[in-house]
Parts: structure tokens; sequence; C-alpha cells
């Protein structure tokens, strides 16, 4: 089981800064904060708190600056080093949404390091939203993105070969924890899917959000999940909220999982008690299958109270504000895993 990890007091000169220089309207502090999904949002959040804690550090910039943290460590299972789809392809896909309602997503890219800041191009120098395959990857060539060879990392080649024996494709619950390199690792570091999303507060009472992935390990050439769509991986609304997801993406997206949150929040529901009104429902879709599966929200409202809730136990996300940096124990739909 994981340990909670003690947190370590920060920021100690940025604290007063920042909280005295921006208060909302009913006079509240706006202190800053991001939380991330899984165990290894930990470093995640360290990336995206160098961002944050400046004073005019912007949401947009740290939920970024955290993704692509984790896409450049060729070591882990989101980015190029990540597991292939079933005919050896990383293919991977990636979203952002800043506190106006710009967003950027692309999916199904391959060969391209960073796709969260691809995604972030679509969203600033394109007049689209969403962009997937060799439409992708040329626009994020015309970006001045680089074509990386293509071969799978040591790790994704002898995962890919011993999956090849049996070829079946059967996500494995849990199989992030100590997936990606954290602090102190949790589980064995079995790989089989994995994503890492990050929502984040600014000091300016703006909200953003950042999810990037490979999918799940061996999907079908061409499948994508629901990382990369606004509204079920994703979704921010500065005036409520910002919600992101990891898991089985099928089943976030049948219930426009992000967007649904966000529209309980809005009716005054707490984080938490939103999220799990969302797994509740993918639950009751079909509670058999529901056995099998995990499925994770975090949330983060515009005041930064923040809560989570997943299918299955042991699910963690990750905290970091001025006074905090801490992994979180989730609760969930079943109490052990099946
Ligand atoms: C997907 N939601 O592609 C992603 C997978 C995931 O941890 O979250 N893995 O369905």
């Amino acid at each position: 089981m994981p340990s909670r990890r003690k947190f370590l007091q920060t920021a100690a000169i940025g604290l007063p800064l920042i909280a005295c220089k921006n208060m909302a309207k009913s006079n509240t502090v706006i202190k800053p904060i991001v939380i991330a999904t899984w165990d290894g949002g930990f470093n995640v959040n360290k990336a995206a708190w160098e961002v944050l804690n400046k004073a005019d550090g912007l949401a947009l910039d740290a939920v970024e600056a955290g993704a692509i943290s984790i896409e450049n460590d060729i070591s882990c299972c989101v980015g190029l080093g990540a597991n292939p789809d079933r005919d050896g392809k990383v293919t991977l896909d990636a979203c952002i949404m800043d506190h106006q309602f710009n967003c950027g997503s692309v999916a199904f890219l391959e060969r391209i390091k960073n796709p969260i800041s691809v995604a972030r191009k679509v969203m600033e120098s394109s007049p689209h939203v969403f962009l997937v395959g060799e439409g992708a990857q040329q626009f994020a060539l015309a970006q001045g993105f680089e074509l990386q060879d293509g071969k799978l990392s040591a790790k994704a080649q002898s995962e890919y070969e011993s999956w090849l024996i049996k070829s079946e494709y059967s996500p494995v619950i849990n199989v992030e924890k100590g997936a990606i390199p954290a602090p102190q690792k949790l589980s064995n570091g079995a790989i089989n899917h994995d994503t890492m999303a990050l929502v984040a507060l600014d000091s300016a009472g703006n909200l953003a959000g950042a999810c990037t992935t490979s999918g799940m390990a061996f999907k079908m050439h061409g499948r994508i999940g629901d990382s990369p769509i606004i509204g079920s991986g994703l979704y921010v609304d500065n005036e409520v909220g910002a919600v992101t997801a990891t898991g089985q993406g099928e089943e976030v997206i049948r219930i426009s999982g992000a967007s649904y949150i966000i529209s309980l929040m809005r009716s005054g529901i707490a984080p938490k008690e939103a999220c799990r009104k969302a797994v509740e429902k993918i639950v009751n879709i079909n509670p058999e299958k529901a056995k099998t599966l995990q499925v994770a929200f975090i949330a983060l409202d515009k005041n930064g109270n923040h809560g989570a809730f997943a299918i299955q136990p042991e699910f963690t996300y990750c905290v970091r504000d001025l006074e905090r940096e801490e992994e979180l124990k989730c609760d969930s739909y079943f109490k052990s895993v099946i």
C-alpha cells in the first residue's frame, strides 16, 4: 500500500509575494495549486510548481511544463519511451486547455517527442482544436518539432516481445502505479498503459489542464482514448473548475467524464463528490464489467479545493501548493481489487 508522502515546506520566500498579490472578489486569497494523477504526479508537480510559484506564473505554462517533464523521460511510459500499440508503433495522445475555453489536442501522433506542446500549438497557431495522425505530425514538423527515429525504447521493446507471445489485450487495473519514475516506487513497475494528467490554478485565479498519454498499451492501431478528447479526459471552465481523468478511456468517453463532473460542480457539488458521481455513473452502466476496470478522476475548483474518486482502490494523486507537497490516497467505489 502506498505510504502518504511527507510534504516539504517549500517556497517560503515566494509565499507572501504570491499570496498577497491576488485576491478574489470575495477577498479570498488565491493560492496557486497543482494536482496530478498517480504517484508519478509527484515529480510532474515539481516541474509545474517551478512555473506556478513565480509571481506571474501561468497555470497554462505550468501544466505544459509538468507534462513535458514526463514526456521527456524516455524510461517512462508516457511519451516516446512508452509501450507501443499491437502493431509495434508508439502513438501518442495529448490535450491542453486554458481558462478561456481555448484548447488544443493531438492524437495518434507518431515520432514526436512532446505531444503536449504540439497540442498547445494547435490551440495557439492553428484555426483548429484537434489534429490526428499524419496531419498532426505534418503540423508538428511545420511548427519546428523534430521527427524522432521511431525505435522502441529497450524497455518497451522487451514488453512488446513478451506481449506478442500471447497477443492478448487485457488492461491491468492500477498498472500505472509506480510505472512512472517517482521518488518512492510503490509497486512492481509493470507497465501496461499510462497517462499523466494535471490541472492547476495560478495566483491570478486562472485554471488550466493538460493530459498526455501513450494510451493503452498494445491497443489496436488507430485507437484513441479519452485523454486527448476535450470534455472527456480533460475540461476546464474557469468559473467552475478543472477536471481530468485516467484509466480505461472508453468508459470515460461514454459519459463525457470531465465535462460531466464540471457540470456537477457548477451546480454546487464539491470536487470529490462530483468525481464520485461520475464513477458511479460508469459503474451503473455495467456493474459486472466495472469490476475489471479502473477509471479515476481528479478535480480542482476555482478556489483551489480538490478531490478525486476512482472505481478501484489504490489510485493516488499528488498535490503541490504553497504549504504541501504530497501524495494522497483516493476513495474508490470498490474497496478491494477483485
Ligand atoms: C486511455 N485514459 O488511453 C488513457 C489511459 C490511461 O493510465 O489513463 N492510462 O484510455
